[in-house]
């Protein structure tokens, strides 16, 4: 595939294609065959792959203990400009290897920020020019586009939630510059993460206030987007903690609460990243399964946790099982709306080499493709439905049905209790269903 840019960055590695279960290559797909019909849909429309650009580009090993470890070719011109292109020279490249379509970005990632508001305008106008040339003739797309509100030292106490009225001002620059970007470079759907949308104690904060005005800085972000013709959706990506010690977004069911009440719920869908899930006490099918009962489904953020870490490690998702009973909240809810599986997962700090950041995306999308390949199976080929169907179908009875119409008073239900008399046991069935699943792995 044509690509403009003058360097290759990563030199003897070619497209990675799908080989089969059967092939040693570690450079190629064992599962992810994009034209491959399952379920009714192409394998590439269940699952709209993207790459993030903070992990992937520009993230170079630094913690809070150390220094980068991972010096990155992209990385070196001294002129900024000159640097976000040669990083965005390495980011098609890389997409356009891996045969996927879409990226990921914060406004800071595709070029660092200025000194000041409009030196940070004018580098974002040369990239987003830069974009679109490069976009020219490939299939190359924005799954989403955010702004980063949390890292600058402005944003210590907040962006939209701020105590101060001209740091929320700034921010809302921001966000309007973010949807610009997005837009002029066709991004599908843009994201609000509350990074630091939260408090650290109680003690300093007006939290009502503070959630007032997150409810209409998104009103003012969503008008100004539909105004310039922005028709994708907004999603919310909820996260309980970290860096703030209590995030408003807590959680999906947080979230939906939250956009009901302040009427936001035609634009906003979320987005369910799997170890913010799992800081929040929650199973990734959980939030998954809350937010598609809500027809609130919009996107994924696949990575992983570690069990033995309180924090958002970011790994790159792995475990099958994990994502087969997702996939199978997935696939029964119809799909995610207009989002896709972005992966927010980054290399670990000694993962240096290039080929490592080729490494965990095969793994990520060779998880997730393999885990839809099983779900198909579980579903089509197995009881498991009728399973679950069946522990329910004293609702398809007259009576039942009569209940869920809401037809049956406290003293109705009181006499067929009576009629009944003492009822039999019906198992749960968990260990069958969870066999039935190994069983197709
Ligand atoms: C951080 C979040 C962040 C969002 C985008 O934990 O996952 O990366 O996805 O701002
Ligand atoms: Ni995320
Ligand atoms: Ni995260």
């Amino acid at each position: 595939m044509a690509i403009i840019g003058s360097k290759e960055y990563f030199k003897g590695i070619e497209d990675i294609k799908f080989e089969g279960k059967e092939s040693k290559n570690p450079l190629a797909y064992k599962y992810y065959s994009p034209n491959e019909m399952v379920l009714g849909k192409k394998m590439s429309e269940h699952l709209k792959f993207a790459v993030a650009y903070w992990h992937s580009f520009g993230n170079t090993g630094i913690d809070p203990f150390g220094t980068k470890t991972k010096n990155f070719p992209w990385n070196n011109h001294e002129d900024p400009i000159q640097r976000a292109k040669d990083k965005m020279d390495a980011a098609f490249e890389f997409i356009s290897k891996l045969g996927l379509e879409y990226f990921c970005f914060h406004d800071f990632d595709l070029i660092e920020e200025g000194n000041t508001l409009f030196a940070s305008e004018h580098r974002l106008r040369s990239i987003t020019e830069y974009g679109q040339q490069k976009r020219k003739g490939t299939p190359i797309k924005i799954l989403w586009g955010t702004a980063n509100l949390f890292s600058h030292p402005r944003y210590m106490n907040g962006a939209a939630t701020n105590p101060d009225f001209n740091v929320v001002a700034y921010a809302s620059a921001q966000v309007k510059n973010a949807i610009d970007v997005t837009i002029a470079l066709e991004g599908e759907n843009y994201v609000f993460w509350g990074g630091r949308e939260g408090y650290t104690s109680l003690l300093n904060t007006k939290m009502k206030k503070e959630i007032d005005h997150l409810a209409q800085f998104l009103h003012n972000a969503k008008d100004y987007a539909r105004s310039q013709g922005f028709k994708g959706h907004f999603f919310i990506e909820p996260k309980p903690a970290e860096p703030s010690k209590h995030q408003y977004d807590f959680d999906t069911a947080t979230v939906i609460g939250f956009l009901n009440q302040y009427e936001l719920t035609d634009d906003f869908r979320i987005n369910i990243e799997v170890n913010h899930a799992t800081l929040a006490g929650h199973t990734f099918q959980h939030e998954l399964q809350v937010a598609a009962d809500a027809n609130m489904l919009g996107s994924i953020d696949a990575n992983r946790g570690d069990y033995q870490n309180g924090w958002d490690t970011d790994q790159f998702p792995t475990n099958i099982g994990e994502i087969v009973e997702a996939m199978l909240v997935i696939v029964q809810n119809g799909g995610i709306q207009g989002g896709g599986v972005n992966f927010d997962a980054k290399t670990r700090r000694n993962s240096t080499d290039l080929a490592d950041i080729f490494y965990s995306h095969i793994g990520g999308i060779d998880t997730f493709s393999r885990a839809l390949l099983i779900t198909e199976k579980v579903i089509n080929h197995t009881d498991f439905l009728n399973i679950i169907n069946k522990r329910y179908s004293s609702f398809d009875t007259e009576k039942g049905k009569a209940f869920e119409k809401g037809t049956l008073d406290l003293s109705d239900l009181h006499q067929i209790a009576h009629d009944n008399g003492e009822l039999k046991q019906s198992s749960g069935k968990q260990e069958l269903l969870e066999n039935i699943i190994n069983d197709c792995i």
